[in-house]
């Protein structure tokens, strides 16, 4: 049996009682299908879940979670990358390298139940059921850029909290210097895990220093265009490092562990040159193949590139500029 986090808070502690029960109301009045497969929240793809007509407790939270907050905050399409780009175009190794594979090899993956183990120098260290990490959190939206190291770029409305916001109920020591996480290892689901001819090692490996994770950009998205996270986007919980490239920002986490010592990461690993532990977006820093300077923000054409200049931490240096201070960033790429 998995352990809980003993704090057993309910959202009915957190929120307004009013505010609270009007949604239970709002939620009783779509009736059953809210919870099947005919809610607009959830992916219709039957065989992609746990095979219960109403989804399980991990899904109808989510939806309720993800339906309420969109209530208070309309999703900001207009500034967005169509959907069907951010869940067309993927990187997800896992599930093979092309950019179409992801949602085409993932289309079947489990998602519900899910388990995340939380270890190391923390004092709420076990494994825990997602949906009683997420229960206790008012969930928000935030529209951010999202920039690959292969100079492409979208802009995504998440759903999720602050990566903050769980950490601090682990209670992670004083020792703890670097928070790691690792995406699911299986490959009779996961395709490109078995591939001879992979670039990269798994399980799936990143990192953040302490003061990196909890800053309050650093974000766990669980949804996006207000609608869970479809598979090849990371489901059911994935990191967002909007400052970063995207290949920190790993999928499908089923374990955090908090260290002392630096991690040694997936795509470090795989070329130490090409690939650093910071991998803040910086455009006097090009990668040994390619210049990035500019960006293609998708979506584009060869009619419409839409090329734009890379911003230095991709826009976001108000926020996180602080915390490189008095780094050489050519040296810590
Ligand atoms: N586990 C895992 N996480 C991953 C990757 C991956 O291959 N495996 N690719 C990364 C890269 S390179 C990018 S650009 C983003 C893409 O996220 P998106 O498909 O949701 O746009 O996911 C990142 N997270
Ligand atoms: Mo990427």
């Amino acid at each position: 049996m998995p352990k809980k986090l003993s704090r057993n808070t309910h959202e009915n502690e957190v929120t307004d009682e009013s505010v609270y029960l009007s949604r239970r109301s709002l939620l009783k009045g779509f009736g059953g299908s809210i919870l099947g497969y005919h809610s607009p929240l959830l992916y219709s793809d039957k065989s992609s879940s746990t095979g219960n007509e109403f989804g399980s407790e991990l899904h109808q939270m989510l939806f309720q979670k993800i339906k309420s907050r969109l209530k208070e905050d309309a999703i900001k399409l207009a500034e967005s990358t169509p959907f069907n780009y951010a869940s067309s175009y993927n990187n997800f190794y896992e599930f093979g390298s092309g950019k179409s594979d992801p949602k085409k090899n993932a289309k079947k993956f489990i998602t519900d139940p899910w388990e995340v183990s939380v270890q190391g120098e923390c004092d709420g260290a076990g494994t825990y059921h997602l949906e009683d990490l997420v229960r206790p959190h008012l969930l928000e939206e935030r529209i951010y850029r999202l920039r690959c190291v292969e100079a492409w770029s979208m802009v995504i409305p998440w759903v999720g909290l602050p990566l903050l916001s769980l950490l601090k109920r682990f209670k992670p020591r004083s020792n703890a210097k670097y928070v790691k996480f690792e995406t699911l290892y299986d490959p009779i689901q996961m395709p490109g895990q078995k591939s001879l001819f992979s670039a990269i090692e798994y399980p799936y490996v990143e990192a953040l220093r302490m003061d990196e994770a909890t800053n309050e950009l650093s974000f766990l998205a669980l949804g996006m265009y207000g609608k869970i996270l479809p598979n090849q986007n990371g489901a059911p919980i994935r990191l967002v490092v909007p400052w970063k490239y995207g290949f920190k920002s790993i999928k499908s986490i089923v374990k955090i562990e908090f260290v002392e010592e630096r991690p040694v990461t997936t795509w470090m690993k795989s070329n130490p040159r090409e690939y650093g532990f910071y991998s803040n977006v910086n455009p006097s820093v090009d990668h040994p193949r390619w210049s990035q300077a500019t960006e293609r923000r998708l979506p584009s054409s060869i009619f419409s590139p839409n090329i734009r200049p890379t911003e230095m931490f991709n826009g976001y240096g108000d926020e996180v500029a602080y915390l490189y201070r008095g780094m050489d960033l050519k040296k810590f790429y």
